[in-house]
């Protein structure tokens, strides 16, 4: 079927005792079992509850995947896949991450022994000089949040299978409507299903999704046993959430294309790290690996006071972390997502202090872009 029919209809089969037709929300702790040793097959809702089964069973399909297992955040579904690793491992991941990725692999994961080296994946002869005899795992976002740098998903797997790794993708920025990365060749999906999967900024939560069946065995085992599971009723937002995730994405990605086009024509603005833009360094890879560009956009207004007054200025946009719903958000990474990377490796990632990060709701486009226009021109320099 089309993604569409999918998102709708998959794992959402109406409700056997009552023929809802949404799927409920199954809000109890546990199962009451008929007699010792037999049950309905629940037993306690932090093994499984039959909301969330019906949102990874739908999300699974929408990667293409075989299984999915939905955790309580994003960073609860990264921190569950880094515990497949044992102290003493590898990890070789993008250099450019979301700040809570890097936060996590530096400041929590490196004390239980986990060894982490940076590369631009985007040139993956870099990747290959990093890899050591105890590298198990190459992480990749792509694009990367905020510059929205890309990587070869196909040749990164490639490699990472050369060498005895596996590929990790983080595939919240273009959700499965517009990358499947299981489809080039990546081991694991992840997505921070806050993002566009839900879609309404109503609910945080995360999912891994992957084909190989022992390791999807040892993530279901970590999901219990470690226990940051999602609750049911964040699962069926996200359930309702993806029913209109196609046409969202369609209107995420045209208001994406003509907001970076503004950006780019304008005289403010040094620079637009945008993938649908011609002028972005691997836009052909883009091109050839992508179905749309979305609505991440990120621009380079020359220095702090600038962004501070583009930020201070904005009526519709709205000056908030987070990405992916339907309202449009502007945020100043620097000091907010990415506050938790070093100073210096900031600047050289190109996320400089007047870097302002847009992600482009579903208004009307050219609301969107009056904002932004009038917002621009309070820019003194
Ligand atoms: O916020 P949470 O659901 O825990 O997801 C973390 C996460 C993981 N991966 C990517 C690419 C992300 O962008 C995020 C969260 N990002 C933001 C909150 C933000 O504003 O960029």
């Amino acid at each position: 079927m089309g993604f569409s029919t999918d998102a709708i209809h998959v794992g959402q089969e109406p409700d056997p005792a009552t023929g809802a037709i949404i799927v409920p929300i199954y809000q109890t702790s546990t199962y009451v079992q008929e007699e010792l040793g037999k049950n309905k097959g629940y037993e306690y809702a932090r093994t499984a509850n039959p909301t969330r089964s019906a949102l990874e069973r739908n999300l699974a399909c929408l990667e293409n995947g075989a299984y999915a297992y939905a955790f309580a955040s994003g960073m609860a579904a990264i921190n569950v896949l880094m515990t497949l690793l044992k102290a003493g491992d590898h990890v070789v991941a993008s250099q450019n991450l979301y700040g809570g990725s890097f936060r996590l692999f530096e400041r929590v994961l490196k004390d239980f022994g986990l060894n982490f080296s940076y590369a631009n994946t985007s040139r993956l002869d870099e990747v290959e000089r990093m890899i050591q005899p105890r590298t198990r795992l190459l992480y990749v976002e792509t694009p990367t949040n905020p510059v929205m740098e890309i990587t070869d998903i196909a040749a990164a797997a490639s490699l990472a299978h050369s060498r005895g790794l596996l590929l990790a993708v983080d595939n919240t920025f273009m959700s499965p409507y517009f990358q499947r990365p299981l489809e080039l060749g990546a081991d694991f999906v992840l997505h921070s299903t806050t993002k566009y999967l839900n879609g309404h900024s109503d609910g945080v939560g995360g999912v891994i999704v992957l084909n190989d069946q022992a390791i999807a065995e040892r993530l279901k085992f970590l999901q219990n046993a470690a226990g940051a599971i999602l609750g049911p009723f964040d699962c069926w937002l996200i359930l309702r959430g993806v029913k209109t995730l196609a046409v969202r994405m369609r209107q995420h990605d045209a208001n994406g294309r003509a907001i970076a086009q503004f950006l780019a024509s304008h005289p403010k603005v040094r620079k637009v790290h945008y993938p649908g833009l011609p002028t972005h360094a691997q836009h052909e890879l883009a091109r050839r690996q992508m179905k749309g560009f979305g609505g991440m956009i990120a621009f380079d207004t020359g220095s702090l006071e600038n962004a501070k007054a583009v930020l201070r200025s904005v009526r519709l946009c709205s000056l908030a972390e987070s990405l992916g719903g339907v309202e449009t958000l502007i945020s100043h990474p620097a000091t907010m997502t990415h506050a938790s990377v070093p100073a210096e490796d900031r600047e050289r990632l190109g996320i400089t202090e007047g870097l302002v990060r847009i992600s482009a709701g579903i208004e009307d486009v050219e609301d969107l872009i009056a904002d932004l226009d009038q917002a621009l021109g309070r820019i003194s320099s």
